[in-house]
């Protein structure tokens, strides 16, 4: 069955370009190493197996951990700018596979095609930063108090880093980590979502080709895969200075917590809660066509995805009836994702159907009202109806928790001051963002009193940030920055160096020890 599916579906081609071999037909046995589990791929748009692939152990990670750290001393040699232009051939590489890989992230997170391109381009863009970075990154000179003294402060690489990434953007949040900690000279072992192990595979295969054409071992960009296990492995390993984490705020806890045991660094992508403020005074055509792709875009599954709208109680009902119609508009173009004028694909797995069931039951029964949607779609796969739930206070259980699937919770505010604190009353601290056409409510908005979020948006949706910000989120988002700005400090350690270049031995505060 799973044979013939994978061997028989002309579609699939892209696999072939992707170097993933099939050895027996429809199975794809990790050859490349390891000898844990085998597991299985399947398509969210099926329910079908795509291939079965082996996992690793928790041994065969630490020997991964092993290599990583023996080619760091080589990778970090490495002039900054010559590391750069490595990640640049990484870049041309995936501009040259966009459309197989953006096809591979479609066929097996389940994202509509124009997203699983997106996320490769999301690669590409952050490749192009970091090779800017690489001519860029910048130390300081300090005035010291001291004659004949210098305050300087440098940055060095880390060592190895560890990435976990999810299954919701299988691809791009593994570039923003690679790219950036790549050129501050650093290793990686990378763990991807164990749903989603061909991108992985894909992915490395990309970057350890580029490597190996110039002379530097693949280790300096490895992959393991496996479970909660394998994860551990690498969450306790002294020798990985730095883990970075995408995932749940409940598993981001324990990871954190086991880092700092060992007194590693965090870095933090968790749970999201986003708000998309309607505002009395907003361009509701704007308001609406932004929220319906911040709320229905990858079926609810982006950290970004807008969870709960706040609206003006002046321009409620004119905003959700023009909102009905657009989701009416969305139930018409539901189907494949890797086929043309699809907008709506399904959600990943079974598991996010139980949660998208559950979450809808409890809503029901807290006093919610199903303004839209709320049910299973029946076709094969995962899909499930884009939905509306309006009714329940902020207090709400279900409103404060996030469900990774398209549900949105409509909250009334009488006032920009009540929207606000609608915005901020939840854990997370990912995305926000306020509709408006008032300069007085916008600087209010970005202000202190304003959104409490990493990510303060104006007349965009919560979802679908560039990479030249700083990407990530406040309080149970787990406080973390990746991708722009100065991100990339997280992946390097700081040296504050004084160097006393003359012959007196005078000292800080002008204290006298004699
Ligand atoms: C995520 O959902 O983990 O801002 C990342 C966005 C994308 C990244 C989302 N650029 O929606």
């Amino acid at each position: 069955m799973t044979t013939r599916y994978l061997v028989t579906d002309p579609r699939y081609g892209f696999l072939k370009q992707l170097g993933i071999t099939v050895e027996n037909p429809g199975l794809y046995d990790g050859r490349w190493g390891g000898s844990g589990k085998l597991i299985e791929s399947i398509s969210p748009a099926t329910g079908k197996v795509i291939a079965k692939i082996r996992e690793s152990t928790p041994q065969e990670a630490s020997n991964t951990i092993t290599e990583a750290r023996k080619a760091w001393p080589q990778w970090t040699s490495i002039p900054t700018p010559a590391r750069g232009d490595i990640v640049r051939q990484i870049g041309d590489e995936l501009r040259r596979n966009l459309k197989p890989l953006g096809c591979l992230v479609s066929l097996e997170m389940g994202k509509i095609l124009p997203e699983g391109i997106g996320e490769v381009q999301e690669f590409i863009d952050i490749c192009d930063y970091a090779v800017g970075l690489s001519r860029m990154l910048p130390g300081s000179l300090f005035p010291s108090e001291r004659k004949n003294h210098a305050l300087l402060e440098k940055w060095n690489s880390l060592g190895v880093i560890g990435v976990i990434s999810a299954f919701n953007f299988p691809i791009a949040v593994y570039g923003w980590n690679s790219a950036i900690a790549m050129v501050c000279g650093n290793t990686i072992v990378w763990k991807g979502a164990p749903s989603t192990p061909l991108v992985s595979i894909a992915t490395t295969k990309i970057i350890s080709d580029v490597l190996e054409r110039n002379g530097i071992p693949g280790s300096v960009a490895s992959l393991i895969t496996g479970g909660s296990d394998v994860g551990e492995t690498l969450v306790n390993d002294k020798r990985v200075p730095l883990i970075s984490f995408t995932g749940s705020t409940n598993v981001g806890r324990q990871v954190a917590l086991k880092v700092q045991q060992r007194f590693g660094k965090s870095l933090l992508e968790l749970g999201g809660n986003n708000a998309l403020i309607v505002a009395q005074d907003a361009d509701l055509e704007m308001a609406v066509r932004a929220a319906v792709f911040s709320c229905v875009g990858t079926a609810g599954q982006r950290c970004t995805s807008t969870r709960r709208l706040i609206l003006h109680k002046k321009v409620k009902n004119e905003f959700l009836g023009k909102l009905k119609t657009a989701y009416n508009s969305i139930l018409k173009r539901v189907g494949d994702p890797l086929e043309d004028g699809v907008l709506y694909g399904p959600l990943h797995n079974q598991q996010a159907v139980d949660k998208y069931k559950t979450a809808i039951e409890k809503a029901v029964k807290a006093g919610g009202t199903i303004e839209f949607g709320g049910k299973q779609i029946q076709r094969p796969g995962f899909y499930v109806e884009p939905t509306i739930i309006s009714g329940l206070s902020i207090e709400a259980e279900v409103v404060q928790q996030e469900t990774f699937a398209p549900i949105v919770y409509v909250l009334e505010a009488n006032s920009l001051e009540e929207a606000i604190d609608l915005n901020n009353g939840v854990e997370q601290g990912l995305s926000s963002s306020l509709f408006t056409k008032s300069i007085g409510n916008i600087f209010q908005w970005i202000g202190p009193h304003g959104s409490d979020c990493g990510i303060v948006n104006v007349n965009i949706g919560t979802s679908g940030a560039e990479i030249g910000g700083a990407f990530g989120g406040e309080k149970a988002t787990g406080g973390g920055r990746e991708s722009g700005s100065d991100a990339w400090k997280h992946y390097m350690r700081r040296a504050t160096i004084t160097i006393n270049h003359g012959n007196e031995l005078p000292l800080a505060q002008g204290i006298k020890f004699e």
